[in-house]
Order: C-alpha cells, then structure tokens, then sequence
C-alpha cells in the first residue's frame, strides 16, 4: 500500500532483495509488471526501476526473510474503537516464517502496546521470541511528498529491548538520511499519534476560529495571516474538515486509551468532525437564497494535488448534497478518470470538467485547493456566486 510499496521500492533499489505482500492479487500482478495502482508522485518510476532490477517480487502470501516489515492499515471500528485485525492478521501470516535472529518492525500506526502484543501473537503460533528482534518504527511521511520524506525525515524507533531497537537502527540506516532516535516501543507508538493529534488539534483551532469569524462578518484567512505574524503564533489553515486516514482516525486511538484524561484532543475531533455538516448548512442557505439549482463541487480528494478520496470531507459534503433531488452535482475532480461507487448511484450527480462546472453552475462551492482552482483567472469568477472554504479566492 501507501507505506509498504515505496519502501519495498527504496529498498530494492539499493540492493535488498524484497518480497512484498498484498493480499490483493491484482495488486499483486500489478506491482510485478513495474506498475502501480496508486497516485503518488515519481512512485511509478522507482517501482518500474525496482521491478527491473529484479529486487522485488510481489505475492499474496509472505515468504522466509531477515527482516519483516508490517504497514498495514490500521482503521478504527464501532465507537472509534481501534481495528487491529489486519495487523494481527499480517503477524499470524509471517509467524510460520519467523526464525530466531530474525527482525519484525511494525510500521502501522497503532494504539500503544500493539508491538507488545505482536510478540505474545508470534509466542502464541509458537515462535521463539526470546531469539527475536521487535520494534515499532512509525511511519511519517506525508501523501505527495512520500518519496522524499521517506528517507529525509527523522525516524523514531523504539524497541521491546535495546537489541531490537539496535537492529531496526542498522536497516533504516541504510536508506535514511535524517536522525534515527532510539527509545522504548511504547513511547514510539504514543509519539506517533500524538504528532497526528498536535496536527488535529491545531486545525481545530482553525477550524473554530473560522466559526467565531463568520459570525462576527470577519475573513478568518486576513485574521490567520495577521495572527501569524507574532513571532510565536503559527495557526493552521481552516477547511471543509479534516480528512484522510490518520488525522482523523489516529487522535481517537489515544481517547480509547486514556478517555478521562483526553479532553482537548476530543473536543478537537468533535470540532473537526462537524465542520463537514457546517459546510452543508451553509450551501442550502446560499442555494435558498439564490435559487440555484446547479451546483459545482470543486474537489473530492481529502486534500490538495491527490487522488485520494479515503476519509475525504469533500466526498461527505458532496454526497449529502447529492441527497438533494433537486439539485444538479457538477462534481470536478481533476485527479481521477472515474467517479466513486459511493457517488455513482446519484443520478443528478456527474463528473465534469471545471470548464464545464464554470459554465453551468449556479453556486459553485470549492472544497479542494488543487492547483487547478488556486491558479483560476480571477475573471472567470466575476459574476459568479461562490463558497471558497479554503481561501484561495480573494
Ligand atoms: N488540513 C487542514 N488545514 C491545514 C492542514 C491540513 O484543513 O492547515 C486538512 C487537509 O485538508 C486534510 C487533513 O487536514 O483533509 C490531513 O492532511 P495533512 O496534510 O495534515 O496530513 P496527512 O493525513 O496527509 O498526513 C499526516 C502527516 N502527519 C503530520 O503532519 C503530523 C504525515 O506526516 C503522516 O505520516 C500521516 O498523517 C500518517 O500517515 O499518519
């Protein structure tokens, strides 16, 4: 996926002999024609390099191996309860092939004491952990700049035991160029999630403050850019919510883990959580107002210069409004060829050009600050009633 092909990639190309896992067969086939089925920059190229090089091989089952690295997803369930099944699932599949001396890294982002738990599953199908190395690394990079981040940024490794933490030290030396910190497993789980929640809660502060704006007939975007201008004041951007698969998921995995004590970064999820509905309330007053029948949704993706839709504030926004029969959905996303199952069943929704979106639209409604929209003529929006929830139209 999103973590583990890039580094299996990276790693090929430097030499290690990688056998990657998905238990997607198409993807499987996929990878092992050096092609991808993911958008993220520059990725193809190394993925092609790396299939050439005859380093990497995909399957959908594990095989024998120095060192194991799991990256998959974890997702929260019911009540925002954390879903470790795929996790527990990936060990289960590597014990049979887990020697003494081997290494396991977890790189999922996970609630603290998953890599604990990942030596009691091993012990469980009867492998020797006392001959094992286990660490947690997690991962950080950023979607649109993984490849780079991949190796520039610093990598925080905590071990079950200094050995392990050592041992996963001496691989991610071999492709990291930034600083490699040492500390204990569950230290390493808990910093992961708190810089996603740090990040979340920020945006909520945005996010509020964009509220107590509109109320009082203030541009939040002047206000934020102003604020910032304090030598220690350095606020995020407000938007239609907070989307993807860790921002939003990863705060509620220190919640289930300590409910009493996590007040704030609750209340950031909340405040995060209902800007979507905000939004929604906000375009059927507008539409109300104006008469407007055909609205242009610009943007899908859970963020900026994506394809990805997981988790996209923009995709609920979208969908909501698609619920409304009298409505036409011009829905523009540059980024993908097709629209989702989940919008496919709308009759009155299609995908359709910005050209298109320009043209018809009554009230056109930004979502996504793609580069397509920042760069928009500002003359193309003369005469045109809008809603820009990221700022990027002045
Ligand atoms: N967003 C705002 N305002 C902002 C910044 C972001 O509304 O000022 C929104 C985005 O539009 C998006 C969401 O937040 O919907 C999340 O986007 P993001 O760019 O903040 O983060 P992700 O989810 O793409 O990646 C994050 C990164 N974590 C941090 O920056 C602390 C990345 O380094 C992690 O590796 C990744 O989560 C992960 O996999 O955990």
């Amino acid at each position: 996926g999103y973590i583990a092909l890039p580094t299996a990639s990276l790693d090929a190309t430097k030499g290690m002999a990688v056998h990657g896992v998905d238990v997607r067969q198409d993807v499987v086939d996929t990878i092992n024609q050096g092609k991808i089925h993911i958008h993220e920059p520059d990725l193809d190229v190394l993925v092609r390099a790396a299939v050439q090089s005859g380093n990497l091989r995909a399957a959908v089952k594990p095989a024998e191996a120095d060192i194991f690295i799991i990256a998959v997803p974890t997702p929260f369930g019911e009540n925002h309860k954390p879903d470790m099944s795929y996790v527990e699932e990936a060990t289960h599949s590597i014990a049979p092939f887990v020697r003494p001396g081997n290494l396991v890294i977890l790189e999922s982002t996970s609630p603290v004491g998953t890599t604990e738990k990942i030596g009691e599953w091993l012990k469980t199908d009867g492998v020797d952990t006392s001959r094992v190395y286990l660490a947690h690394c997690p991962e950080r990079v950023l979607p649109g700049k993984i490849l780079n981040e991949l190796v520039t940024n610093d990598r925080i490794i905590g071990g079950v035991n200094h050995e392990s933490s050592l041992a996963a030290e001496k691989f991610y030396r071999q492709f990291v160029s930034g600083s490699i910190l040492l500390t204990e497993a569950k230290t390493a789980e808990l910093s992961k999630l708190t810089e996603n929640a740090f990040r979340d809660v920020n945006i909520a502060f945005a996010n509020e403050l964009s509220l107590i704006c509109e109320k009082m007939g203030i541009d939040v975007w002047e206000l934020i850019s102003l604020a910032n201008r304090h030598p220690r004041v350095n606020i995020l951007q407000p938007g239609p919510g907070v989307g993807g698969h860790c921002i939003a998921v990863d705060p509620w995995f220190i919640i289930d883990s300590a409910p009493a004590e996590s007040k704030l970064i609750r209340a950031a999820r909340e405040v995060n959580d209902h800007k979507p509905r905000h939004v929604i309330e906000k375009v059927l007053k507008k539409a109300d107002e104006l008469k407007a029948k055909k609205i242009g949704c610009l943007g899908l993706a859970f963020k900026a210069d994506i394809d990805d839709l997981r988790g996209s504030p923009a995709m609920d926004i979208v969908l909501e409004l698609a619920k409304h029969q009298n409505f036409q959905i011009l829905a523009v996303e540059p980024h993908i060829q097709a629209l989702p199952p989940a919008l496919r069943e709308y009759p009155n929704l299609h995908l359709c050009s910005l050209e298109e979106a320009l043209r018809e639209a009554d009230l056109l409604l930004l979502l996504v600050n793609h580069r397509d929209f920042v760069e928009l003529d500002p003359a193309r929006l003369k005469n045109k009633n809008w809603i820009d929830t990221r700022g990027i139209w002045k």
